[in-house]
């Protein structure tokens, strides 16, 4: 970093090059009509999660109209949400994917 402008009066460093992107939360939105064993194929195929951490958060979810599934940098979890709506859609149930800031 450069810390003199040539003037002799010290100026601020850089920013580090690498520095950690904002986060944002993938969250699952219940519904009255789609299986639950299909959220749990959602959240074990896109979430990398197993039957029984998935099927802890589909419950979640569903007693609680919604829940968190992950917590991704910002393309990542557009990404994710538009990949799990365009495979609900494609299955024909109704369940929903949203990306929101973290608090
Ligand atoms: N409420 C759904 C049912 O009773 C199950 C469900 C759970 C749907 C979680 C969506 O994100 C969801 N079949």
């Amino acid at each position: 970093d450069q810390h003199d402008d040539g003037t002799g009066l010290a100026v601020a460093p850089a920013k580090p090059a690498l520095k950690k992107p904002p986060l944002y939360k993938v969250v699952l939105m219940n519904d009255d009509y789609t299986p639950m064993e299909f959220v749990v194929l959602v959240l074990e195929r896109f979430f990398r999660m197993n039957r029984e951490k998935a099927t802890q958060i589909m419950l979640a979810v569903h007693t609680q109209g919604k829940g968190v599934c992950g917590i991704y940098p910002r393309d990542v979890a557009e990404t994710k949400a538009y990949e799990v709506n365009e495979f609900s859609r494609e299955n024909q149930h109704p369940l929903l994917c949203e990306v929101e800031p973290m608090s």
